[in-house]
């Protein structure tokens, strides 16, 4: 009986020093295993009296559910703390606020195009769009450059089929906008135009606005204004000055293009004219009782002046880098 209260203390000694399943199992295994104490201790039964042998078969009993339950108490508090380290090892706090999603911004010439408009409207001009393909009717012929007409090599065409194109300027939306109406006319179109032309200072794709003054009494004085006062608005800048060189254009006459003083120099901005009487004729407005100016400006040129971007075609290679600065 002695041996056996030993075997019990020894037990719960044993137990106790586990820190881990593991461990408890081997300890397990040295008290009630295949050749632990205890059933080392049932096994000698057979050599006693039979008279003592339920006694001894009952204390063997109690003293083998002693350590039982001692394993018990020691696996279930291995179990616990196991819990409690994942616990708190896995926190999640749910009242951390989310990443949230990163948010876009407005391409340099969309916000470029806005401003463009904006500044139109706010002095009478109506926003005019149209298709990005046009007839050669449309795109050519209403604007005085006739099939075969040398002219056209100044646009280096992109052809659909033998009757339609990518525009090449946003022109046909004019020519459209006069023929549904009569004057006074006074739009802007800004938009996408194509050319065949793709190196360091020229895209494909680009884009263009053009202006439209149509009524009684329009000259190229009010031309000179508007450009100059849309120009020193854009800019910022009172003290801006514009110069208008004569040239040539099909649909205009006289033809002027326009530069901007910049840096104690000139920079050329686009071109602009009295929109010649032919063009008036395909639309069906007379031309002996109207007149009218017409302008085209190069969006991309005036949005790398007014952020001072360098290289035109960071506006085209979709770098988040770059157009991340402008949010
Ligand atoms: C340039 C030159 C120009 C026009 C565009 C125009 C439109 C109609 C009638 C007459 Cl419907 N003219 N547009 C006139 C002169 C020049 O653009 O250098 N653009 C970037």
């Amino acid at each position: 009986m002695q041996n056996l209260e030993q075997i019990l203390t020894d037990a719960q000694r044993e137990f106790s020093a586990c820190d881990t399943l593991v461990d408890l199992d081997q300890a397990k295994s040295r008290f009630l295993g295949k050749s632990g104490a205890l059933t080392e201790l049932m096994k000698g039964l057979g050599k006693l009296d039979a008279a003592e042998r339920p006694a001894a078969g009952a204390a063997i009993n109690v003293i083998k559910q002693g350590v039982e339950q001692s394993l018990q108490v020691k696996r279930d508090a291995i179990l616990a703390a196991e819990q409690a380290q994942k616990l708190a090892s896995e926190t999640l706090d749910v009242t951390l606020p989310g990443r949230g999603k990163a948010q876009g911004s407005l391409h340099p010439v969309t916000l470029t195009l806005q401003r463009i408009e904006e500044l139109f409207h706010s002095i009478g001009f109506e926003v005019a769009e149209g298709p990005e393909i046009e007839t050669d009717f449309y795109n050519f012929t209403a604007l005085n450059i006739p099939q075969d007409h040398p002219a056209r090599a100044m646009h280096d065409t992109f052809y659909v089929d033998d009757q339609h194109v990518l525009r090449t300027h946003t022109s046909p939306v004019q020519v459209h906008y006069m023929q549904d109406r009569q004057p006074p006319l006074r739009i802007i179109s800004p938009g996408r135009v194509y050319r065949v032309d793709s190196d360091a200072t020229h895209s494909p794709m680009f884009h263009q606005v053009e202006g439209l003054w149509v009524d009684e009494e329009v000259s190229f004085a009010n031309l000179k204004g508007v450009v100059q006062d849309f120009l020193q608005r854009f800019f910022e800048r009172d003290d801006l000055e514009v110069r208008f060189r004569p040239s040539f254009f099909p649909f205009t006459e006289p033809s002027a293009e326009m530069d901007m003083s910049w840096n104690g120099g000139w920079l050329e901005i686009g071109g602009c004219g009295m929109v010649h009487p032919n063009v008036l004729g395909h639309v069906g407005i007379d031309a002996e009782k109207y007149r009218g100016f017409a302008f085209g400006l190069g969006v991309e040129r005036l949005a790398m002046l007014r952020y001072g971007v360098n290289d035109l075609r960071l506006f085209f290679d979709n770098d988040l880098r770059f157009l991340r600065q402008f949010s």
